[in-house]
């Protein structure tokens, strides 16, 4: 439910900054676009900014280039009030972001994530919620004003995202609900399809090649590894590379429960996607390292090699298997 006092100091206040997580996916993207929306019919000023670029998979969002990737001279003609965060359990994922939000700030927080902080002076949580996507919605509903096409497939890419296409175990009767009315709004349902799940760069189908190759597993074939170590990122292409979903491949596996994709994003730095099947809970391992998510899905940076980041991952999925 969208609470009285969201909606109260959405329309009363002006000036808001739009963020999400580092490294931001579908439902964050969506999410973003579609706040931005609402804060437009209300006539607010904002900004949207993020930690990291979004992938360009995203760009047949409308007003797209709206998203500004965050950097130190970045300036804004207007003092924030307001900071609406989507789509992050806490503030220290917003990454760089961080920087622009002055003392006196209101935070709103609008998540589904599990182990969302509350850290928002208003929180607006909704753990059954598929994507965060669906409580934008929902906000978008109680101000009564109608959807767009656009709108329609903000809110529609964080639920195909978030859901695994209406696969995993968050989709619900209500998901279902919301984008039958998405559909009657006009979202091209079977377009986004076409270009999320069947069109791939070249460089991503050898990036995944690439990765597959790496492939290796532990604990008796219960976990998967696969990583992008030094060599992928000495290729002049592997920028091009578009990762999503490219862990769900060793988690495919017959018997693995657990899948580990690492990524070296820089030095002594690793990027680390995890995926269970059920029994693990892999947003309490991604939390012991700084990160978050959930149950079945999360993601958090280690610092050290590949090889360090396999052995920590491991002894703590091992603890838990055993
Ligand atoms: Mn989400």
């Amino acid at each position: 439910m969208v609470s009285e006092e969201l909606k109260k100091n959405i329309s009363a206040d002006d000036n808001f900054l739009i963020s999400s997580h580092i490294n931001p996916d579908g439902d964050s993207i969506g999410g973003m676009l579609a706040v931005g929306w609402l804060l437009d019919k209300l006539h607010k000023k904002y900004i949207i900014v993020t930690d990291s670029p979004v992938s360009e998979k995203f760009k047949y969002l409308a007003g797209f280039e709206k998203i500004i990737r965050y950097s130190d001279n970045l300036r804004m003609d207007f003092k924030i009030k307001n900071l609406i965060v989507v789509d992050s359990p806490n503030l220290e994922r917003l990454g760089k972001v961080k920087r622009l939000i002055p003392e006196d700030i209101q935070i709103i927080n609008i998540d589904h994530h599990e182990s969302n902080s509350l850290f928002g002076d208003i929180n607006c949580i909704d753990l059954k919620a598929g994507a965060c996507t669906e409580i934008i919605y929902d906000l978008i509903h109680s101000f009564g004003i109608t959807l767009d096409k656009n709108v329609a497939e903000y809110i529609y890419t964080g639920i195909v995202i978030d859901t695994g296409r209406f696969r995993f175990s968050n989709t619900t009767a209500k998901t279902f609900g919301i984008s039958a009315k998405l559909l009657d709004a006009g979202a091209r349902i079977s377009f986004i399809a076409e270009w999320l799940y069947h069109t791939n760069s070249i460089e991503t189908l050898k990036g995944l090649g690439f990765l597959l190759n790496s492939l290796e597993t532990a604990n008796n074939g219960k976990v998967a590894i696969v990583c992008f170590d030094d060599t992928y990122l000495k290729s002049e292409w592997w920028e091009r590379v578009d990762t999503e979903g490219f862990v769900n491949y060793p988690l495919s596996i017959e018997d693995v429960e657990v899948a580990i994709f690492l990524q070296e994003i820089e030095t002594d730095k690793v990027r680390v996607s995890l995926r269970s099947k059920s029994k693990i809970n892999v947003n309490e391992i991604a939390k012991i390292f700084g990160g978050g998510g959930h149950a079945k899905a999360a993601g958090c940076r280690i610092n050290g090699t590949i090889s360090d980041a396999k052995k920590l991952l491991l002894q703590e999925i091992g603890k838990r298997m055993n």
